[in-house]
């Protein structure tokens, strides 16, 4: 009870703090970090709560009421720490729940699919959800990682490299990207990498590999696809250019894959669609693997998280946008697809956290009885969490 009203205050009356990453590059002292953490995150796990919440009905699906317990266990853990607690127990905190949320992305994604079958929800807000979930999420990821990573006893550093070299971080992706396609398919095309100038900024390695990668991965198929060999693919590289200028650096992925057919151009970027099977049999899958209890942790098997997942290209972009980037596709159906990754050279660019609440439904915890709600009605539990 006190706990529930804890979160209530903390998401209604309390605002996240918006930081950029050269801000987040720049908390390198412990101390002054946990203390900024020990405040600023139960204010986001608390608002990721309410924002479970806001979906009606979100209660008759288990992967919502496994986030909306994990969330509120993450709250709970922090707010229980002081001050007084040393660096360790902080430490251990933070990994505890990291690794309790490790397939967090598994578990949202999943949930929303099934909540999208419910005819009251269209995509479009299905979608918006999942971007404002999962941007959010991308936050308090980096900042929790931030104090790990500096407060690591062998070699402390930050989460953000202040020097990315994007052409180092391309080469590496494409070549995945390459080894991932010659086992699939026995080859994969030629990928040629244009490095204008010497590009150094400040941004998470990991992130930008995870779309380069994801982008190749798309340009790869559609060559391999089009043109059946390595020798008929010869005269069609794959050709990424890096460039940019003191405010933006650009990543362009050409490929002559044969384009994207005009038509689809919207689903392309959504959660709910997915190349590598329809959603709706995911989303069969995940309700009959959930109807027995809330265990979801099948996925939980080592296997790379979230691949083959489907929802590469609108996760790429979520990461983009997160501190001011963007990433658009061009296709030119018939003959191939660009896609241009724009990012914030400064690193001054603000996490794109919803910082209002104005619009946000009264949470339900502060309503009379428990089972509310209506709209849809999905299949009822069996148990309570
Ligand atoms: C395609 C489809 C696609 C998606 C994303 C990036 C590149 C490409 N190429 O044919």
């Amino acid at each position: 009870e006190l706990l529930e009203s804890e979160m209530v205050h903390f998401a209604r009356a309390l605002r996240p703090h918006p930081m950029t990453l050269q801000q987040i590059l720049h908390l390198t002292d412990p101390a002054a970090l946990r203390t900024f953490l020990l405040e600023e995150l139960p204010i986001r796990y608390a608002r990721r709560v309410q924002l479970v919440e806001s979906l009606p009905n979100w209660k008759s699906y288990p992967s919502m009421r496994m986030i909306r317990s994990l969330y509120a266990e993450a709250f709970r853990r922090l707010r229980a720490l002081t001050q007084d607690d040393n660096e360790d127990t902080f430490r251990r905190t933070l990994q505890d729940i990291k690794r309790k949320n490790a397939n967090m992305l598994f578990h949202v994604v999943r949930g929303a699919r099934a909540v999208r079958t419910n005819k009251s929800f269209t995509d479009d807000q299905v979608n918006r959800f999942l971007d404002e979930f999962l941007t959010a999420r991308i936050g308090t990821d980096i900042l929790s990682s931030q104090y790990l990573s500096i407060t690591r006893p062998d070699s402390p550093t930050s989460i953000i490299n202040p020097e990315c070299d994007p052409v180092t971080v391309v080469r590496a992706a494409a070549n995945d990207a390459a080894t991932l396609c010659r086992h699939h398919y026995g080859w994969s095309p030629p990928i040629d990498i244009v490095d204008v100038g010497q590009v150094r900024f400040p941004f998470i390695s990991q992130y930008l590999n995870y779309i380069m990668f994801e982008l190749l991965k798309n340009s790869l198929r559609a060559v391999v696809e089009r043109y059946g060999s390595r020798q008929a693919a010869e005269a069609y590289p794959i050709r990424v250019v890096i460039c940019g200028d003191q405010d933006t650096v650009v990543l362009r992925v050409s490929d002559c894959g044969g384009g994207i057919p005009l038509a689809d151009m919207d689903q392309v970027w959504s959660y709910m669609f997915t190349t590598a099977k329809p959603a709706c049999e995911e989303v069969a899958a995940a309700n009959s693997a959930s109807s027995e209890s809330d265990d979801e942790d099948s996925d939980d098997d080592g296997v790379a998280p979230l691949a083959g997942f489907g929802c590469g290209l609108p996760l790429s972009r979520n990461y983009a946008c997160y501190v001011g980037g963007w990433l658009e596709l061009n296709s030119i159906p018939e003959f191939g697809t660009d896609a241009y990754l724009y990012l914030n050279r400064s690193g001054n660019g603000q996490e794109a956290l919803r910082t209002d609440i104005a619009e946000l439904p009264v949470p339900e915890s502060l309503l009379a009885n428990g089972n509310s709600c209506d709209a849809g009605g999905g299949a009822p539990l069996a148990a309570e969490l």
